[in-house]
């Protein structure tokens, strides 16, 4: 197996975010990555590759232009503003009815971000972009044909993000942008006679909003997602069982929100559903959101999955016998997080 990762994405590296009020340190931190190149070192999984450079032509098929550019400038018009050079987080929202277009630039903050976890410093664009990056070579790896599985240790994670904002420490959705390169170069390569597909499978404990805000008016792409039920949690706003796709899309979005203390045997059971609804589905490609804040463990999450919960998902993954793209996304149980991915990747040993 092989392993995408760069050491840029400890440029980001804010201090704190903003929780239930609270300044709290930053959950997703630059040793969550670490961590998890340690632990795949250490049991010896997977070769570790570097990323090739895809300049944004990929990012643009999925990202608002102008969002894009408002990421790469963010920080250098925070700071000349004179706001605190801790990082970006906004202060107002433009929602309901305070929603018209302000030309102030400090407006943009809010105007592109939907929480206060999303915050951005000096090197955030930079790791941003490497994170796609590591995506965007896994899935180049898949198309290249010499693998099947590619691990893509991207930081900071993306399914959260939409096509123009960030949130839940997400600014570019990774496994949205390897999606829709590998759908777009596999149709060009014109390699397959049939029209090509994919689904996302997104198992973070947190609902992927901004993957299904991408992909919910098309057939191409079918986003399936288990996770917290957004009564209860994070982001609240979406990721109900109704949310079943539009248009075109119609039937190619398909949510599991799940109560509390979900259990491994719970899990799996509900993992069966979802593989049941990719094999009927047939795609060219899968991609795998995956986070470990199921763990039990994890602060931000009410789960209780086992480490080794990640290597029977694993193996029910690979049972699907797909070309396949694991994209790191959360887990905030740091100490436990290495191993659990160890297990994951296991699963597909
Ligand atoms: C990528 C990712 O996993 N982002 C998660 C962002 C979550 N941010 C808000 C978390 C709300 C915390 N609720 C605390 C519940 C404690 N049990
Ligand atoms: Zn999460």
């Amino acid at each position: 197996m092989i392993v995408v990762y760069t050491p840029e994405h400890s440029q980001h590296d804010p201090a704190h975010e903003i929780l239930a009020g609270q300044i709290v340190p930053y959950h997703e931190a630059p040793r969550r990555a670490e961590i998890i190149r340690a632990a795949l070192e250490q049991a010896a999984i997977g070769s570790v590759v570097a990323p090739r450079r895809f300049g944004l032509d990929p990012i643009l098929a999925v990202h608002d232009a102008a969002y894009v550019a408002y990421l790469e400038r963010a920080y250098a018009q925070w700071v000349a503003a004179g706001h605190p050079p801790s990082g970006v987080i906004p202060d107002t929202l433009p929602l309901h009815s305070i929603r018209r277009y302000s030309a102030n630039p400090q407006a943009d903050a809010g105007y592109y971000c939907f929480d206060l976890s999303a915050v951005i410093v000096a090197g955030t664009y930079a790791a941003a972009r490497a994170s796609a990056d590591v995506a965007l070579t896994g899935a180049a790896l898949l198309l290249e044909d010499d693998e099947r599985i590619v691990y893509a240790l991207c930081r900071p994670p993306g399914h959260h993000a939409g096509r123009s904002l960030c949130g839940g420490y997400c600014f570019l959705n990774n496994a949205a942008i390897a999606a829709q390169y590998l759908l777009e170069q596999s149709s060009r390569m014109g390699a397959v006679e049939s029209p090509q597909s994919a689904v996302i499978l997104d198992i973070d404990f947190h609902h992927g909003n901004g993957t299904q805000e991408i992909f919910y008016m098309r057939a191409d792409v079918l986003f399936i997602s288990i996770h917290a039920d957004p009564a209860r949690e994070y982001p609240y706003f979406l990721g109900n069982a109704d949310e079943l796709g539009a248009g075109p899309g119609l039937g190619c979005n398909l949510n599991f929100p799940l109560e509390a203390g979900v259990t491994d045997e719970r899990f799996l059971t509900v993992l069966d559903r979802a593989l049941e609804a990719i094999r009927a589905y047939d795609p060219s490609w899968l991609i795998v959101s995956a986070g470990f804040d199921t763990f039990a463990g994890d602060p931000l999450g009410d789960f209780a999955l086992s480490s080794s919960a990640y290597q029977a998902i694993g193996a029910r993954l690979a049972a699907l016998s797909l070309p396949t793209l694991l994209i790191q996304e959360g887990g905030y149980a740091v100490d436990a997080l290495g191993q659990n991915v160890v297990s994951f990747l296991k699963g597909f040993a």
